[in-house]
């Protein structure tokens, strides 16, 4: 059985991380698509450190719930027959127990060197502009995925989506490519696929089922 699983920040929202895209989705006025893009970055370095300085310190906060462990469980009992394919910048499914993660928008706790391309564990603030451990002379930024950028690894995720027998989207909205593309890519190669979401997701119409409710009730339920 190959299972590819997508999560998105609605996995994240019991353990007290925002999602985007919610009421409370607004950073500072600002919606995600004004502040995570590199012309955003190029305007104001400052105030985009301080949006993902304040993340990461944030997530000495928070602990994964049960929908993260329930993960974990599903990757011991499958190994490499799980993709498990995040969205999300945050730690929680390392923390919950997974192993092999695949963060396809980067990590929070990593920074990314502007002029080597080289990328570097981070846990404290980057809004010092440190300079780069491997070349050490550039400038660092938040090793994340921005509008317009191209996210990592997709062709690894491409490959396991074609191979899939079961295609699974955890608490993301679909509002954003490609992974909103993923179900009709996984569907296109014969997954069966399914939706797990607090509520229909702009992409539910193309799921062959739908559970809408608590990621942390949803996910055990349907991994046990
Ligand atoms: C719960 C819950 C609970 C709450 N239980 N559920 C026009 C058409 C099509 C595409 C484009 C277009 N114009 C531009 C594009 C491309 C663009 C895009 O998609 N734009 C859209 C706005 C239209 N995409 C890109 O630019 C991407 N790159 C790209 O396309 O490159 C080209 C390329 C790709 C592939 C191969 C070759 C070339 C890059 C996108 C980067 C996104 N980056 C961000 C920021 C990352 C860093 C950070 O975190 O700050 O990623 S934006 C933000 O949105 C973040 C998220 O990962 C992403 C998705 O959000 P998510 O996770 O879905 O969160 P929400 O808040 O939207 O939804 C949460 C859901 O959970 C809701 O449904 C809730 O109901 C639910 N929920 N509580 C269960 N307890």
């Amino acid at each position: 059985m190959k299972v590819v699983v997508l999560t998105g920040a609605g996995i994240s929202a019991e353990s007290g991380v925002p999602t985007f895209r919610d009421a409370d989705g607004l950073w500072e006025g600002h919606r995600v698509e004004d502040v995570a893009t590199p012309e955003a970055y190029e305007a104001s370095p400052a105030a985009v450190h301080r949006f993902y300085d304040a993340r990461r310190a944030a997530l000495d906060a928070v602990a994964p719930n049960p929908a993260h462990t329930a993960l974990a469980r599903l990757e011991a009992a499958l190994g490499d027959g799980l993709l498990l394919v995040t969205q999300n910048i945050d730690d929680l499914h390392e923390r919950g127990g997974s192993t092999r993660v695949h963060h396809m928008h980067g990590e929070l706790r990593s920074a990314l060197c502007r002029g080597c391309g080289g990328r570097t564990p981070w846990t404290g603030d980057l809004g010092d502009f440190p300079p780069c451990p491997s070349c050490g002379v550039t400038e660092l930024r938040p090793d994340v995925v921005w509008f317009g950028e191209i996210p990592y690894g997709m062709d690894e995720i491409q490959d396991a989506l074609a191979e899939a027998d079961l295609f699974v989207s955890v608490g993301t909205s679909g509002a954003v490519y490609p992974a909103a593309g993923f179900v009709q890519y996984a569907a296109g190669y014969g997954a069966r696929t399914l939706e797990l979401n607090l509520v229909p997701s702009d992409g539910s119409h193309l799921f062959d089922e739908c559970r809408h409710g608590r990621a942390g009730d949803l996910v055990p339920a349907w991994v046990d």
